[in-house]
């Protein structure tokens, strides 16, 4: 039997973990729950997962058998454990001139909403037998599922892409891109959106034929809601506080008066109770806010109203 103390603390754990934890907008997107295991170039057997043309990603698993070169950690493009689990895709990122690409599609477990603030990133590993690496791997959105009868490049919505070209083939290399929603994303797209020509690679001496990358745990997680446009810290326990997101340590507020001097800067675990940062009650108006990431980076600006 299990004694109460243990319980108290393993609720106290998950509550803790619930508190911090959005959910993966990617169902599945550690490619682990399989219909099948893969024998060809099966990504759909991964539940959720379609190519969106008439590229053909593959899907990689320690189910399938060695002779069908798509087993894990062994496998005809190198030789690599999934970053968790048994599984992960591969798809071709250049074409060598041709424009020849392979890219990889699901639907999203909600639409995005507009003006929220979302993570996306996944992990990235170049296959021994990859005889290029190169940069530009990244996402863009479609409204809905769709197919495109081409195997070359796609035009898609708000794509964006990395300009890093990761050399790693031993270790998994995280991919992360800041993107503000405008509403309509509901399927996700991860590939290479750029040409052939605008596209930097880097050589390598082997005998792989497919310029190939393996790709694990694609996440989309929501980081930052709508921002209040207004608040009222007048001690009436109704909206006192602006800017409160909890336990997020990448996030931090600056907040500016009207002639543009700094007033406070937030932490985000505590909000913003209408002082300034010698704690003194700041006058009725307006306040310009920048949001950074914890890399300085501002993710969103605006106004905000102060009211009391
Ligand atoms: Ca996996
Ligand atoms: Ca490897």
């Amino acid at each position: 039997m299990i004694k109460p103390i243990c319980y108290i603390t393993i609720l106290l754990l998950l509550l803790v973990e619930l508190a911090l934890a959005q959910p993966n907008l990617v169902a599945n997107g550690s490619f682990e729950i399989l219909s099948e295991c893969p024998v060809g170039a099966d990504i759909e057997k991964s539940v959720g997962w379609f190519s969106p043309s008439e590229g053909t990603p593959d899907l990689f698993n320690a189910c399938a058998d060695l002779s069908t070169n798509l087993s894990v950690p062994m496998n005809s493009f190198g030789f690599q454990q999934a970053h968790t689990g048994n599984g992960y895709a591969g798809f071709v990122i250049y074409g060598q001139g041709t424009d020849y690409r392979e890219y990889l599609a699901t639907k999203l477990t909600s639409t995005l909403e507009a003006g929220h603030i979302y993570e996306i990133s996944f992990y990235i590993n170049l296959p021994e037998q990859s005889p290029i690496a190169s940069n530009n791997l990244g996402f863009g959105f479609l409204a809905d599922s769709a197919h495109f009868n081409t195997a070359g490049l796609l035009q898609i919505l708000n794509a964006d892409q990395s300009a890093t070209t990761v050399m790693d083939s031993i270790n998994w290399i995280k991919l992360s891109f800041i993107y503000k929603a405008d509403g309509f994303e509901n399927c996700l797209v991860i590939g290479n959106f750029k040409s052939d020509s605008e596209t930097a690679n880097i050589v390598f001496e082997n005998n792989g034929s497919d310029q190939y990358y393996f790709i694990d745990d694609i996440s989309i997680i929501e980081i930052l809601s709508e921002v209040e446009n207004i608040f009222t810290p007048n001690g009436d326990g109704t909206n006192d506080i602006a800017f409160h997101y909890g336990e997020v340590t990448f996030l931090s507020v600056e907040v500016f008066n009207r002639w543009g001097n700094t007033v406070n800067s937030i932490d985000v675990s505590k909000g913003w109770d209408g002082n300034d940062v010698e704690g003194r009650p700041l006058i009725d108006g307006v306040y310009f806010y920048q949001i950074k990431l914890y890399n300085k980076e501002i993710i969103k600006t605006g106004l905000i109203n102060l009211i009391r």
